[in-house]
């Protein structure tokens, strides 16, 4: 790879895979946020940083801008740019990147193992053979996905891999978002609860941030019903969680595949002794093959803002 003349100084948030910590130090000089939290609570500002790297999780904070007066880009390796604080970005002039396309289909394959998990029982299966219970009677009959009504919320990239997959399991689907698609012929729900109301699922592709804060309340939840299933592979901040524990606890609502918790890691434990949940550690996109994708598309940006070329995936900042 081509080296950069002077080594421009980068702030990285959080750890990153060892071979991406590795191509970032060859080519820049590297501050490591996790590191340097302390002075960061006490003021102190860093002029010499020209770029963040981050997650789509960790994102960019106020606080963490303002310490980089001179920031030019945050590089975020994620689609989800709901931590970033994108009206600062926006007065500063400073770019922001993130890794679309590369992610689809990890996170779409993620949304139906969660479905299928929840739907046919596999890891409370799993649990019964290995007790050993196999040996005393059958386990019982679960339900099918083929029929079943699938409602996705936000027919986006993701959206529409997790609506292909459905559809060859022979779901029916349907979809909710700010407005109609003319090239899909699902059907097209401008009201969410209404949608809620009809379905079997609700998967949630949706961005997160506040302006999608908590859209899956209680009200969308009772609609979803006693046999309704929530798949959330989106944001923890999409759902009302409190909404959502309450009643899978009393059977309010059939059932959940949850990727992703409003306050990561920290999961509501009761949520462990419920066997139609399934839980997952917000690892939707965490194949060695799609992360490997998504850090050289953040690297690729990176290199490319530095070389003065066109960034490839800027985020719109209107
Ligand atoms: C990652 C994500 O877990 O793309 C996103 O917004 O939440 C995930 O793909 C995260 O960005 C870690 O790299």
């Amino acid at each position: 790879m081509k080296q950069i003349a002077s080594r421009p100084t980068i702030f990285i948030t959080v750890p990153l895979a060892p071979a991406l910590m590795e191509q970032l130090s060859a080519q820049f000089d590297c501050l490591c946020g996790w590191t340097l939290q302390e002075e960061l609570a006490a003021g102190r500002a860093w002029s010499e940083v020209r770029a963040v790297v981050t997650t789509g999780g960790v994102g960019a904070s106020r606080q963490l801008l303002q310490a980089l007066p001179a920031v030019e880009l945050v590089a975020c390796v994620g689609v989800g740019f709901d931590a970033i604080d994108l009206a600062y970005a926006r007065e500063h002039g400073i770019a922001i990147t993130t890794t679309p396309g590369v992610l689809d289909q990890c996170v779409a394959d993620t949304a139906l193992a969660l479905l299928l998990a929840v739907f046919r029982r596999v890891v409370q299966a799993d649990r019964f053979v290995r007790a050993g219970h196999w040996l005393h009677g059958g386990f019982p009959l679960t339900h099918s996905l083929a029929g079943k009504c699938c409602g996705i919320v936000g027919l986006g990239n993701i959206g529409r891999a997790i609506a292909r997959r459905a559809e060859a399991f022979g779901m029916v689907l349907g979809y909710h978002g700010p407005r109609a698609k003319a090239d899909v012929a699902y059907r097209y729900y401008p009201d969410l609860g209404a949608m809620a109301a009809e379905v079997d699922v609700l998967v949630l592709a949706l961005p997160g941030g506040a302006a999608t804060r908590h859209v899956v309340d209680g009200r969308v939840l009772d609609a979803l019903g006693p046999d309704g299933v929530l798949i959330n592979i989106a944001r923890g901040s999409v759902v009302d969680q409190a909404a959502l524990v309450e009643r899978l606890l009393d059977g309010r609502l059939g059932g959940a595949g949850l990727d992703v918790f409003e306050h990561e890691p920290q999961v509501p434990e009761v949520l462990f002794g419920l066997d139609n949940v399934v839980l997952t550690p917000h690892m939707a996109s965490a194949t060695l093959e799609t992360r490997a994708a998504m850090a050289q598309l953040m690297l690729d940006n990176l290199l490319a803002h530095f070389a003065g070329r066109p960034l490839l995936t800027p985020l719109p900042l209107v």
